[in-house]
């Protein structure tokens, strides 16, 4: 039987702060307003949240004039509350955009005050209540090559460096980060994430860091060994590395087997991060598995996360402690 976590005080959360670390959940406020045990489990067991979706651009900026922060609030104010911090998710994106921007037909003179309002009314909003940002997310193909977005086509790629700017400017005590998946081991994306964020370095561009989001899958996980050497060359520019999005994602039935398998990819990971100095925040793409983006978006695929859709720990619990408690 699946131990109970909680009752002896043992938590992910009791363990990472020990460790001096952030282990993290992204969170919608649906369940979390509405689920007493989604809260409850929360609060218990991470010290740090990440909005999944109420602070992306078409949520906080639904028109021109007009801003809306009641999802994000709900969430922040929950964090405070039980002694979190929060990871902001996410300033400048393609996707989750407003028609009124993306339909705008708005040329570069025009698009660049609005991305610094944005930006400036988002962050100053937050400020010190968000730790850290991610302040520009996937603007990377998974070739490596710029991928050409509604910002880049526009304003080109100075788009990252000027929002990063205007981020510090807004919230001069947040962390920074560029946020994007399939970097975490070593290879054409993780080199073309490298380049991106040393050339800024080079810059004096205000970036403090490099999200890894970990969206994995059961039969396709990077080699630890990997994404050590990936977090050590972060590190030697002197950037922070957080692991944003974690999920490893199963096809087809859950079975005893598949979900040992899942725990020893999610312990690996976290060893990893735990080994490496620059490694500080761990976190989640959800935690239960009754809310996860996987079913939607993967047909077939599910069983992502630590908790199953009951709210009990999986293997991967139990594994992730066992990695949180190992020297
Ligand atoms: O999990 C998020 C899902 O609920 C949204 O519908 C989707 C579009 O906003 O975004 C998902 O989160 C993504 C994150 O913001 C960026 N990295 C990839 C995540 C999964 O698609």
């Amino acid at each position: 039987m699946l131990n109970r976590p909680g009752q002896t005080g043992e938590t992910l959360r009791s363990f990472a702060q020990a460790r001096g670390r952030y282990i993290g959940a992204a969170v919608a406020p649906g369940p979390l307003l509405g689920e007493p045990v989604y809260a409850e489990t929360l609060a218990r067991e991470f010290n740090m949240l990440t909005p999944e979706n109420a602070l992306k651009f078409g949520r906080t900026h639904p028109s021109r004039d007009r801003y809306t922060f009641q999802d994000a609030d709900a969430i922040v104010a929950f964090a405070q509350a039980n002694g979190m911090v929060v990871r902001g998710h996410t300033l400048v994106w393609h996707e989750v955009l407003p028609r009124w921007l993306t339909a705008g037909a708005f040329t570069r003179d025009e698009l660049l005050p609005i991305l610094h309002e944005h930006i400036t009314t988002v962050v100053g909003r937050y400020r010190g209540q968000i730790s850290a940002w991610d302040v520009v997310n996937e603007a990377l193909g998974s070739d490596g090559a710029w991928r050409n977005t509604f910002w880049y086509k526009t304003i080109g790629p100075e788009y990252v460096d000027l929002a990063f700017r205007w981020a510090r400017e807004a919230d001069p005590q947040a962390r920074l980060f560029y946020n994007d998946y399939g970097g975490e081991g070593m290879g054409r994306k993780s080199d073309a994430i490298y380049e991106l964020v040393q050339g800024m370095r080079r810059r004096g561009v205000p970036i403090d860091g490099v999200g890894l989001q970990m969206h994995v899958r059961l039969d396709a996980s990077p080699e630890p060994a990997e994404v050590a050497a990936s977090l050590q060359r972060l590190a030697a520019l002197g950037l922070a590395v957080h692991i944003t999005e974690m999920d490893v994602r199963i096809q087809g039935p859950a079975t005893e087997e598949k979900l040992t398998r899942q725990a020893s990819i999610y312990r690996d990971m976290l060893r990893v991060c735990l080994a490496a100095e620059n490694c500080g925040a761990f976190v989640f793409w959800g935690f239960t598995d009754r809310h996860s983006w996987i079913p939607r978006y993967f047909p077939g695929w599910g069983a992502a996360l630590p908790f199953d859709e009951a709210y009990r720990p999986k293997p991967a619990y139990r594994a992730l402690i066992e990695a949180l408690k190992t020297p």
